[in-house]
């Protein structure tokens, strides 16, 4: 083997290996690498200008085929009231968790499922369980927990597994909902299922209450895509949103303000496809921007949404100045 043919080899099993090592456990929602403490959804009656844009959010969890156990799906603070939660006047929200699964989950195949909107069949599937949470006490500060369930009550996908969605819909009320969610095998403790995952195509969440904090999304680069399309919503102008990737050191994007969306076109590189790029949500050093609720969603140039991974696919994207491999030549 050529020197060159060796070096190339090497930096082979170098990726391959940070790629495996890298698969972080996924089931915390927002994930590990994220560093993003709560999802949020309003009650419908709540003003978009709070952040929300539709009152409703959609994940899945995808379970992989060679796990055969039960598992849980559990939601830390699905209460409206109490700690965390964002008033306005007094409690009202009311939010219906539903876990669904069976035929007609899957997002690939059904577009309607992927909750962008919460219109036309978004809750198609099989309703497996359901709640309603309003001020609450006793799951305040608290997790709530849906199942058992079997992962064949999913909707089988040769590429991702078995698939279960999750709606969260605030059915009533002003107030804001924070909460997140955990897949776990168990139901009373967060243990994860390995090589679990979940993801989201609109993501809703709260940013920190701290200047210095940067909260990161990994959305995952299929092949095909030349470009992808980023809309944002009611960043309320705090600070900076950036793209990294391993090839790309940062540039910034079109940020929005108050209830407004903001979209900008993103060109992919060839070195991006079939990896995650991860945005970041720089906040405001000069001043505190308080309880920044963000929507971001992405979608290709042909239209079609894709996909946050809790987990990032092929790890977390360090930016690696590009490496040059030196011919030698062994004659001289
Ligand atoms: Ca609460
Ligand atoms: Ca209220
Ligand atoms: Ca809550
Ligand atoms: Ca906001």
């Amino acid at each position: 083997m050529s020197r060159k043919k060796l070096t190339y080899s090497l930096v082979t099993i170098i990726i391959i290996f940070f790629c495996l090592t890298a698969n972080s456990t996924a089931q915390p929602v927002p994930g590990e690498d994220e560093n993003i403490q709560f999802l949020v959804t309003f009650g419908r009656d709540g003003a978009t200008s709070w952040g929300d844009d539709d009152f409703s959010q959609t994940w899945f969890f995808a379970i992989p085929k060679e796990y055969k156990g039960r598992f849980y799906i559990r939601v830390f603070d699905p209460d409206t009231g109490g700690e965390h939660d964002e008033p306005k006047g007094e409690w009202n929200t009311r939010t219906q968790f539903s876990v669904y699964g069976g035929k007609g989950v899957d997002p690939e195949i059904n577009e309607d499922s992927r909750g962008l909107q919460p219109t036309g069949n978004y809750k198609s599937g099989t309703l497996l369980a359901s709640r309603i949470f309003g001020e609450d006490r006793q799951y305040d500060n608290k997790y709530y927990t849906f199942g058992p369930f079997n992962p064949t009550e999913g909707d089988y996908s040769e590429k991702w597994g078995y698939i279960f969605k999750v709606i969260a819909d605030g059915i009533s009320g002003d107030d804001g909902n924070l909460y997140r969610y955990f897949l776990s095998r168990e139901p009373n403790n967060d243990v994860p299922i390995e090589g679990a995952n979940a993801f989201t195509y609109e993501y809703t969440f709260r940013m920190w209450n701290n200047t210095q904090s940067i909260s990161h999304i990994y959305p995952f680069i299929d092949e095909g895509v030349i470009y992808v399309k980023q809309k944002n919503f009611d960043w309320d102008d705090d600070g900076t949103i950036v793209v990294v990737s391993r090839v790309r050191k940062g540039i910034q994007v079109p940020i929005s303000n108050e209830d407004d969306w903001v979209e900008s076109r993103i060109g992919v590189e060839p070195e991006e496809v079939n990896s995650s790029l991860d945005f970041q949500f720089h906040k405001k050093k000069e001043f505190l921007v308080r309880n920044n609720n963000v929507v971001i969603s992405l979608e290709n140039q042909r239209g079609d949404n894709l996909k946050f991974f809790s987990a990032p696919i092929g790890g977390v994207p360090i930016y690696q100045p590009r490496i040059v491999v030196r011919k030698v030549d062994k004659n001289q």
